[in-house]
């Protein structure tokens, strides 16, 4: 067995790979990791805030910034692992599996790390896509799925310190030459080691591809960037009145309780209750603000909203101006039927009851009659089909 993984192993082998190939990869997808990771938990933090949150409203941009970076760097990590992958393979193959037990950790660490991660990655992936096709909750699988990450990657740095030290520096030799030091020629300069060229142009491949996959699909989040969006599920200004729509009226199930003639929003405080018509709220201030929606899927698009502040709507029932609120939609069932908003938002000049979208009454699709937009929030909670505020 030993002979022929071994074998095996031999016949896998590459002058191309060297472990100084592996630890600038290495390198490449630890810094993705972390900016995904960072972007990540920024996120899932806004949708399930702990008690200590933040809520940034300004720039207004905020999520779809990071949103687009997390989107961005999860979907630049596919390459980067898949090379990694391809740099370590012989490794995997080595006979016998286990040698000693830091060598059996040093092994889980890696087979737990590989499998969180490709998990991790293509389930992302395919949710830009707005494809969920797991019985389990995504965000929830999706954030204890990070840490698990996080665990064995240190696990893994922590076995593989010596080596990454030792071939951190591009002049500390090539598998081959590894461990002394490279002889220097008389201009100062180490010769060329073997391997190395091949190694730089497999880097450059690797580039080149993680490059190209970014380039077409980030115009999804970022606007400078649209013209090179070839493969990202959704592009900026499709849609009814140049938006996206994440769901539709009908899938939702609520085109019928929409489009009622006799549909009013209740805004609540303890005993207080207002139920405004829509030629009600359409006689109340109406304030215009440009606005992004930004899908915790990665899409992103800024519109102009016109409608009437939530704060006004807080003050109309007698409520203090800080309250946070639970908003309800029309949408019978589901995870998006109720949202829960902070303080900061209710005060927030900017966020509204938005009536209108880029000069039109809203569409049926983006949640006539009203619906919520709010300045740096998870598209997720721009809660559409509004039927009830509540002050809490
Ligand atoms: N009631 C309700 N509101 C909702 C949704 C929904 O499914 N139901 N989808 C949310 C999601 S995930 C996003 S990204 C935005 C998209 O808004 P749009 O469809 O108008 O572009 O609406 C949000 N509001
Ligand atoms: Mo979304």
């Amino acid at each position: 067995m030993e002979k022929l993984t071994n074998a095996l192993a031999a016949r896998f082998a590459s002058p191309t790979r060297s472990t100084r190939l592996t630890v600038v990869l290495g390198r490449w997808l630890g810094l993705s990791f972390t900016i995904c990771f960072l972007t990540g938990l920024f996120s899932h933090g806004l949708q399930e805030p702990p008690s200590w949150m933040f809520f940034p409203t300004s720039p207004v941009w905020i999520y779809q910034l990071t949103q687009g970076i997390h989107v961005t760097t999860g979907i630049a990590a596919i390459p980067l692992l898949l090379a990694k992958l391809w740099s370590v393979y012989p490794e995997l193959l080595k006979w016998p599996p286990v040698k000693s037990a830091a060598h059996g950790l040093e092994r889980a660490s890696i087979a737990l790390f590989i499998a969180s991660s490709l998990l991790q990655l293509t389930t992302g992936l395919i949710n830009t896509y707005k494809w969920y096709p797991w019985p389990f909750p995504f965000r929830q699988t999706h954030y204890w799925l990070a840490w698990v990450i996080w665990g064995s990657l240190l696990l893994h740095i922590a076995v593989k310190l010596p080596l990454i030290i030792e071939h951190w520096r591009a002049r500390s030799g090539t598998g081959a030459g590894a461990g002394s030091p490279a002889p220097v020629t008389d201009d100062g300069g180490a010769p060329p080691e073997p391997g190395r060229w091949s190694r730089r142009a497999f880097l450059a491949a690797v580039g080149v591809t993680t490059g190209a996959v970014v380039l077409t699909t980030a115009g999804q989040s970022f606007s400078w960037l649209d013209p090179f969006n070839l493969f990202a599920p959704r592009k900026m200004g499709t849609g009814p009145q140049s938006v996206p729509v994440n769901r539709t009226a009908a899938d939702a199930k609520v085109a019928d309780l929409a489009g009622a003639k006799d549909w009013t929003l209740t805004v609540s405080h303890q005993d207080t209750h207002r139920s405004l018509s829509l030629a009600e709220l359409q006689a109340l201030p109406q304030y215009e603000h440009e606005l992004p929606i930004a899908c915790v899927e990665g899409w992103s698009q800024t519109a102009t909203w016109r409608g009437v502040r939530i704060r006004d709507l807080v003050a109309l029932v007698g409520a203090p101006p800080s309250s946070s609120l639970r908003v309800t939609s029309l949408e019978p069932e589901g995870a998006y039927r109720t949202m829960d908003m902070h303080a900061t938002y209710a005060q927030d000049e900017r966020t509204l009851v938005a009536l209108e979208l880029n000069g039109q009454t809203l569409d049926l699709d983006h949640g006539y009659p009203a619906r919520i937009i709010a300045p740096g929030r998870p598209g997720v909670l721009q809660t559409k089909w509004l039927h009830t505020v509540e002050v809490l």
